[in-house]
């Protein structure tokens, strides 16, 4: 099973949006291994985004994602990456089709209401970032019989 780190930014946490977000995750199939509100370190902040350090918008993105409570979660299932970049939509919202969480809940860019780790490679970095192994939880689901062949 795969794991991808979920972040519901600031913006989704004052909109009311953390229920209907974990809800849709949930409906889809994925299982939150872990999960935490708080607000994000700046020292976390960017060391999560370190690959836009050098773009112009880097410091406005890290003073949104730490502006106030966030989301941060380990969701888990096969494929869970592909998926949750696909549930997320895409990264500027005028671009995010109907049904994603970004195509039904954003305008803009730099308030895109969720981040989703986009590679096995970044998956690991970031959850490494924001959880101790021991927050993780490893369990099953009853509906895991129904979801895999
Ligand atoms: O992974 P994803 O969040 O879809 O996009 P990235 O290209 O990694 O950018 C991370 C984050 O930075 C994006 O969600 C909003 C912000 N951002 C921005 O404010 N302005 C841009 N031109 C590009 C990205
Ligand atoms: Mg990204």
């Amino acid at each position: 099973m795969e794991q991808t780190y979920i972040m519901i930014k600031p913006d989704g946490v004052q909109r009311g949006l953390i229920g209907e977000i974990v809800s849709r995750i949930e409906k889809r199939g994925l299982k939150v291994a872990a999960m935490r509100l708080g607000v994000m370190s700046a020292e976390s902040a960017k060391e999560h985004y370190r690959e836009h350090a050098e773009r112009p918008f880097f410091a406005s993105l890290i003073e949104y994602v730490t502006s106030g409570p966030s989301v941060s979660m380990v969701v888990e299932g096969k494929n869970a990456i592909a998926i949750m970049r696909a549930v997320n939509g895409a990264t500027n919202p005028v671009n995010a089709a109907p049904g994603t969480i970004r195509g039904d809940f954003a305008i803009e860019t730099g308030r895109n209401v969720v981040h989703a780790s986009d590679s096995p490679e970044s998956a690991k970095r970031e959850i490494s970032i924001h959880f101790k192994g021991s927050e993780i939880v490893s369990y099953s689901k009853i509906d895991e019989v129904c979801l895999y062949e």
